[in-house]
C-alpha cells in the first residue's frame, strides 16, 4: 500500500470536513484556527525568526534569492492539495497543517485499544511521546543540511528543483513536530523546539539523534538512493505514528505523509533516469557486459555494480533507523497506545493487543543465522523493518524492468537483512549481502565489492558537473518522462539569481 492510498484511506472515512482549507492571512499558514489560541501562536512567532535563521545558516547553500518552481500545499484533501509558483525559498509558506479530523476515532491497539483517542497528552504516557516526537523531528531539519551543498552540481533544473521541493518540505515537517511540541509539552516542549534547531548534521559535539543522519549526502546518487530509502523509513514511521492514540499526532503524520511520497517519487526516478541513461549508452556502444566498468565510465554513465553498491550502502545504513529487532521500547509505546504497526487499524487476523503473540525475527546464533520466534510485542521494530523491505521492492521491480528492457544481463537485488549493520540483532556481525555469516578477514577482503569504495567515490565526485540550462540534463540521468505539473521539457525550473 503507498503513501497515498493510506491518506486516501482516512480520507474516505472523513466526510464533512474533508475540504479544510488553509489560512494564508496569518504569519504562519495553518488549519488549526491559531489565531484564536494566543499562547500558542506567540510561542510559534517567536521560534519561528530562529527557524528562518537556522534555514538561512544551514540550508540550501546558494540559490535562495533564486525563483523556484514549488508546490505550496492550499488545503489538505488528498485530491487537491497544492499549488505550483515561482518562490524565493526563504519566502515559502511554511505552516502548520493537519488532516481533518476523523469524527469517533478510536484508540486501533495496546491496552487503551477501543478507548476515544486523545485529544489531550495523557500524563501517564507524557515523556514516551515527546521523545518520539523529538526523535521524528530531528530527522527533518538533519535531512536538509546533509543536502545542503547539492544544488552545485544539480544535474538539471529539474532535479535542483525536486531537490529544494524536497528541502522545504522537510522543513515543514520540521514545523509539524514543533507545533506539537510546543502546543501540548509547555516549557520542556518549547526547550526541545529550541534544541531541535540546535543539533547539527555529523557534528562531532551536538549530533543529530539517529546514526544515518549524520552520515553525508556529498552527491546526487546519495540523494536519490536517500529518497528512496531513507524517505522510505519516513513513510514507514510516520505511518506507525499515524495509528497513534494521540489524535494530534496521528493527524499531522497523516498530512505529512502525503509530501512524503512525493521525495520517495523523487528517489525512485532519480535512480530509475541514471539506470536508463547507463543502458543507453551501453546498448549505443555495443557494451553488453555490465562489469566492463572500465568501458562503462569512459561514457560518463555510471555502471550498474556501482548503483548496487550504492544500494546496499543506503538499505543497510537505514534498516538501523528501525532500532533493535527486539526492544523493550517498541513493546512499551505499542501498549501505551502511542505508536502501531503500519496500516494497522487495517490489519486483520490478530487482537491488536498482541500480549501472546509472537514473531519471527532473524538472528545469528552459533554462527548461523536462523529464524526464531520472538513475543510480537518486543519483536515491533522487526516487524516494521519486514514491512520496511517489501515496501522497497516494489521501486527495485521497476529498476530491473529498466535493466531487463534494455537487454542487459543484471539484476538489483536488496542484500541480506543483516548485511552491514551497526544497531541490533546484527550489530558486531559480518554478514554477506547473500546471507552467509563472515569471519573478520572474510568480511574485509571482500566489503570493497559490496560497499561503495574509494574508486568508486572518486569517479561519482568526477561526474557531479553541474548542469543549469533549460530542458538539458547531466550525461549520466536521463530526463523525466513528465515534466512537474506537466511542465514543457525546456521548462526553467529554477530561475537562478
Ligand atoms: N541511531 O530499543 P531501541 C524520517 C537508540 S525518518 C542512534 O533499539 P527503539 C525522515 C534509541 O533512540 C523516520 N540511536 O529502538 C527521512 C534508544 O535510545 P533512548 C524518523 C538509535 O527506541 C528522511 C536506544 O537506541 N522517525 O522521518 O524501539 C528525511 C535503544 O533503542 C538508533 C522515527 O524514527 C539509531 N539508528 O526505536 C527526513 C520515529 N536506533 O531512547 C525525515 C520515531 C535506536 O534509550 N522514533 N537508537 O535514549 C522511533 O520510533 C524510535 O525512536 C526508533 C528507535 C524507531 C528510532
Amino acid at each position: 500500500m503507498s503513501a497515498e492510498d493510506i491518506v486516501g484511506d482516512a480520507a474516505g472515512a472523513m466526510s464533512a470536513d474533508r475540504f479544510v482549507e488553509i489560512s494564508y492571512d496569518d504569519v504562519i499558514p495553518n488549519n488549526v484556527a491559531l489565531g484564536s489560541d494566543k499562547q500558542l501562536q506567540r510561542a510559534l512567532e517567536g521560534w519561528r525568526p530562529k527557524y528562518l535563521d537556522w534555514w538561512t545558516g544551514m540550508g540550501p547553500v546558494g540559490y535562495q534569492q533564486s525563483e523556484v518552481y514549488l508546490r505550496t500545499a492550499v488545503g489538505v484533501d488528498p485530491a487537491g492539495w497544492a499549488k505550483f509558483g515561482y518562490v524565493k525559498m526563504p519566502t515559502y509558506r511554511w505552516g502548520i497543517l493537519l488532516a481533518p479530523k476523523v469524527e469517533g476515532r478510536t484508540i486501533p491497539f495496546g491496552r487503551h485499544k477501543g478507548e476515544p483517542a486523545w485529544q489531550e497528552v495523557p500524563g501517564e504516557h507524557r515523556a514516551l511521546l515527546r521523545r518520539l516526537i523529538v526523535v521524528q523531528g530531528d530527522t527533518e531539519p538533519a535531512s536538509v543540511e546533509q543536502q545542503r551543498f547539492l544544488g552545485a552540481t544539480a544535474p538539471s533544473l529539474y532535479d535542483m528543483r525536486n531537490l529544494f521541493q524536497v528541502n522545504v518540505e522537510e522543513g515543514r515537517h520540521l514545523w509539524a513536530m514543533v507545533y506539537l511540541l510546543v502546543k501540548y509539552f509547555g516549557k520542556d516542549g518549547r526547550e526541545e523546539a529550541q534544541a531541535l534547531l540546535e543539533r547539527q548534521s555529523g557534528q562531532i559535539n551536538n549530533p543529530r539523534i539517529l546514526g544515518a543522519f549524520n552520515e553525508q549526502t556529498p552527491d546526487w546518487l546519495s540523494f536519490f538512493m536517500f529518497t528512496f530509502f531513507t524517505d522510505r523509513d519516513g513513510k514507514m514511521q510516520l505511518a506507525a505514528l499515524a495509528e497513534s492514540g494521540f489524535d494530534p499526532l496521528s493527524r499531522t503524520c497523516r498530512f505529512m505523509l502525503t509530501e512524503e511520497a512525493h521525495h520517495m517519487f523523487v528517489g525512485e526516478t532519480g535512480v530509475q533516469r541514471t539506470i536508463e541513461a547507463t543502458c543507453a549508452a551501453m546498448v549505443n556502444a555495443g557494451i553488453k557486459d555490465p562489469n566492463d566498468v572500465e568501458a562503462v565510465r569512459k561514457l560518463g554513465v555510471v555502471d550498474l555494480p556501482l548503483l548496487q553498491r550504492k544500494l546496499n550502502f543506503h538499505a543497510s545504513v537505514t534498516r538501523d533507523l528501525f532500532g533493535s529487532e527486539i526492544s523493550s521500547n517498541a513493546a512499551e509505546v505499542f501498549g501505551a497506545g502511542i505508536k502501531g504497526r503500519f496500516n494497522e487499524a487495517n490489519l486483520k487476523g490478530d487482537d491488536h493487543v498482541l500480549q501472546d503473540a509472537t514473531y519471527p525475527v532473524s538472528r545469528v546464533v552459533d554462527g548461523k543465522l536462523i529464524a526464531e520466534e520472538a513475543p510480537a510485542l518486543r519483536a515491533l521494530n522487526s516487524r516494521l523493518l519486514d514491512d520496511f523491505i517489501v515496501d522497497c521492492q516494489g521501486g527495485i521491480d521497476r529498476w530491473n524492468k529498466s535493466v531487463e528492457k534494455a537487454g542487459i544481463d543484471f539484476k538489483f537485488v536488496q542484500p541480506h537483512k543483516g548485511f552491514n549493520r551497526r544497531i541490533g540483532e546484527f550489530e558486531g556481525k559480518r554478514i554477506s549481502p547473500t546471507g552467509e555469516v563472515l569471519a573478520e578477514d572474510q568480511w574485509n577482503a571482500k566489503s570493497g565489492d559490496w560497499l561503495p569504495n574509494e574508486d568508486d567515490m572518486a569517479f561519482i565526485v568526477s561526474l557531479m558537473k553541474p548542469c543549469h540550462e533549460p530542458g538539458k540534463y547531466a550525461s549520466w540521468i536521463a530526463p523525466p518522462r513528465v515534466g512537474v505539473n506537466s511542465q514543457p521539457g525546456d521548462f526553467e525550473y529554477v530561475k537562478i539569481a
